[in-house]
């Protein structure tokens, strides 16, 4: 087989990548380990900041996403049993949609599936060759037979465990790590939300996250050990322990019901410096790894494919290698960004095991700070809401 861009990886940022390549008359092929089901059956990001929205609307998938998708003007942080609002809109003219990954990814399968372009999952070993040189080849086993793709450029979407970054001499990487010592244990019902807008609550027993997929189901989360096992927490036990860490009111209403899916996430922050090796191109979770808290994992694969689509588009039509030159410094430049502010939204919201007493005031002047001054949750909207692409 040949195609001009073979990717790595159906989630959102290969399918992405993959939609506006088309849209550009750019052939590609992606190769997924997983099947479409397996994919779909991952529950992840429920946030999207208005420069992926307009990515998706770029792609042409937008229209579910217009009529389903919840905006948010604003969110709430709550600590020592208060809710503080931060007015996105009022700080910043922008708000952020409620649309859950899976139904984005869903809605990039079909547009895919509708235009015909080839998706092979299920394949197996999947490995790169050739990036360093000018005819990169992809390699993979389905079937029992063994395929090729040559291609004139790999885009890695395999996300962080993938294959893609991996391939890449350990010599021509660095990278920066921080894990941390919790995850987030997450469950999903079919009921409807504590409150009309997310609730990020700072508690002594840790963090909480109240979400939402829909005004029917919701997505909470609670902060955890990173020895914890999902399997060790009933559905009781879960809605006990959020609602020890929301302020009286939230506790009271909040509706319980069986949990339709539950798992923990580990944290982390990571990032692979460059993004591009030859003629391979890292994007999303195969490039950086954000902790949930500010929501912008899914956003940052968004944006890196957003420019790889154009700098690709530059290198075809207009024949135009630069953008694909300066791609992995233009990316890094928000990634950082993004890292920092889930790193801040981290650390000023979660209990830390190490944490003394010295830490613990701190982290509560810093929320103090935060709702006493304008300027600070202008700050803290800016990010959230996504900086500029
Ligand atoms: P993905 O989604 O991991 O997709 C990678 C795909 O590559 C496939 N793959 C391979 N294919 C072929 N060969 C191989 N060797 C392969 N190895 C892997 C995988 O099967 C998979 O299909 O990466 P991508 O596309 O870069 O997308 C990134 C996002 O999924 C991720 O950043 C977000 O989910 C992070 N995230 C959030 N992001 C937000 O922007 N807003 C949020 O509100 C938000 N909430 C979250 C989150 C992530 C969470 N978890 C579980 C880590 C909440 C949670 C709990
Ligand atoms: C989610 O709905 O899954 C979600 C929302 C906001 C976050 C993280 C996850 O910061």
């Amino acid at each position: 087989m040949r195609t001009q861009v073979a990717i790595i990886g159906a989630g959102p940022a290969g399918l992405l990548l993959g939609q506006l390549l088309a849209r550009s008359g750019i052939d590609n092929i992606i190769v997924e380990q997983r099947s479409p089901d397996y994919v779909l059956g991952r529950i992840r990001a429920g946030i999207l900041e208005s420069v992926t929205v307009d990515a998706l609307e770029r792609a042409g998938v937008a229209a579910r996403l217009h009529d389903e998708g919840l905006p948010h003007d604003g969110i709430e942080l709550s600590f020592n049993g208060e809710r503080h609002r931060i007015d996105l809109h009022a700080l910043t003219g922008r708000r952020v949609t409620v649309y859950g990954q899976t139904e984005v990814t869903r809605d990039l399968m079909a547009a895919r599936q509708a235009e015909g372009t080839t998706t092979i999952y299920e394949a197996s070993d999947v490995s790169l060759h050739g990036f360093d040189g000018t005819r990169p080849l992809v390699r993979y086993r389905k079937d029992g037979a063994t395929h090729e793709i040559e291609c004139d450029y790999i885009a890695g979407c395999d996300g962080f465990h993938g294959v893609s970054r991996q391939s890449v001499p350990v010599a021509s990487t660095r990278l920066f790590e921080r894990v941390y010592p919790f995850g987030w244990l997450g469950i999903l019902s079919d009921t409807p939300p504590v409150a009309d807008e997310l609730i990020y609550a700072g508690h002594e027993r840790g963090f909480a996250l109240c979400s939402m997929r829909s005004k029917a189901r919701s997505r909470y989360y609670v902060q955890v050990p990173s020895t914890e096992r999902a399997e060790d927490w009933s559905d009781a036990r879960f809605w006990d322990e959020l609602r020890s860490r929301l302020d009286p009111q939230a506790a009271q209403s909040l509706v319980t019901g069986p949990s339709i899916e539950k798992s923990i996430a580990p944290l982390r922050s990571f990032v692979c410096e460059p993004l591009r090796f030859g003629r391979l191109f890292l994007a999303g979770d195969a490039a950086h790894i954000v902790p949930p808290t500010g929501a912008k994992g899914l956003n940052l694969a968004a944006s890196d494919v957003l420019y790889l689509a154009d700098a690709l588009a530059a290198r075809y039509q207009q024949d135009d290698p630069r953008e694909l030159d300066g791609y992995s410094e233009k990316c890094l430049r928000r990634i950082w960004k993004a890292e920092r502010f889930s790193w801040w939204m981290t650390s000023l919201l979660h209990r830390f095991p190490d944490a003394d007493a010295f830490s613990s005031r701190i982290q509560q002047a810093e929320l103090d700070f935060l709702v006493s001054s304008e300027a600070a949750r202008k700050a803290l909207a800016e990010n959230y809401v996504g900086l500029p692409y």
